[in-house]
C-alpha cells in the first residue's frame, strides 16, 4: 500500500491541464496554418494508484512511493489518434518542436512494433508546472497512433485482460497476426489517400 499522495497526484492533474492545453494551442496553430488538423481525437487520464500499484508489480518492483516516481512513466497520460501513418509523424513532428516540452525519451513502436504486435509512437515530456513558490517538472506519456492501430489496441487489451494466466496456445500469434493486417490496411489508406491528393493537385 502506497504511502500519502494527494499532493503527487494534484501535480498530475496540473500537469494535465498545462499539457492538453498547449497541445490544443499547437494544433489549433498548426491548422491556422495549414488549413488541416491532423488530430482524430484526443484521449487522457491520469494513472490510479491502484493502477500504478499493479504496474509496479508487474515489473517486479515493491510498491513505494519512490519507485512509483523512478519506474512509472505514464502518471499523466495522453493518447493522440490520427487518420493517416504520415500523420503521426506530423503531430511527433508538431510536439517536439514544442519549446515548452522537454523531450524525455521516444519510442517508434510503429517501424519496430513489440512482439505482441502492439504499433504507436511514444513520446516521453517533461510538463513544466508553475506552483505559487516553485516550478516542478512532471513526466507525461503521449502515444500517438492511427484509428486502426488504436483499434487493435483496445481490443488486444480486451482480450489480453479477460485471462489472469497465460493466452491458450496460438492465441498470441493470431493477435500478432491481426496487427500485421492493420498495419496492411494502414499502408493501403495511405497510398489511397496520397493519390487522392494528387488528383486533387492536377485539377
Ligand atoms: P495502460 O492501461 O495503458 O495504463 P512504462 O514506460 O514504464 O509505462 P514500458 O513497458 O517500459 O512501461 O513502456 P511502454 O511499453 O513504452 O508503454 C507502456 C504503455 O504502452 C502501456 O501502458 C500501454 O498503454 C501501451 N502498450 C504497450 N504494449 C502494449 C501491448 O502489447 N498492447 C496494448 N494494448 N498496449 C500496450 P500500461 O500501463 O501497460 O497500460
Amino acid at each position: 500500500m502506497l504511502e500519502d499522495l494527494s499532493q503527487d497526484m494534484l501535480k498530475y492533474k496540473f500537469a494535465m491541464k498545462v499539457l492538453l492545453s498547449e497541445l490544443d494551442i499547437l494544433f489549433e496553430e498548426y491548422e491556422f496554418k495549414n488549413g488541416v488538423n491532423p488530430v482524430e481525437h484526443i484521449r487522457s487520464r491520469i494513472k490510479t494508484v491502484d493502477s500504478a500499484e499493479a504496474k509496479l508489480e508487474r515489473k517486479g518492483y515493491e510498491v513505494s512511493k519512490d519507485n512509483l516516481v523512478s519506474h512509472i512513466h505514464d502518471m499523466v497520460g495522453v493518447r493522440i489518434v490520427v487518420a493517416f501513418l504520415s500523420d503521426v509523424y506530423d503531430v511527433v513532428d508538431i510536439i517536439t518542436r514544442s519549446s515548452l516540452f522537454q523531450i524525455k525519451s521516444q519510442a517508434d513502436y510503429i517501424k519496430n512494433p513489440k512482439k505482441s504486435g502492439y504499433s504507436s509512437y511514444h513520446l516521453n515530456v517533461y510538463v513544466p508546472v508553475f506552483l505559487s513558490d516553485r516550478q516542478e517538472l512532471v513526466e507525461a506519456e503521449i502515444q500517438i497512433r492511427t484509428m486502426a492501430m488504436d483499434f487493435w489496441a483496445s481490443l488486444e487489451h480486451k482480450i489480453r485482460y479477460k485471462v489472469d494466466e497465460e493466452m491458450p496456445e496460438g492465441i498470441n500469434e493470431e493477435i500478432a497476426e491481426v496487427a500485421q493486417e492493420v498495419k496492411n490496411l494502414d499502408v493501403k489508406m495511405l497510398t489511397l489517400n496520397k493519390s487522392v491528393k494528387g488528383l486533387k493537385k492536377n485539377n
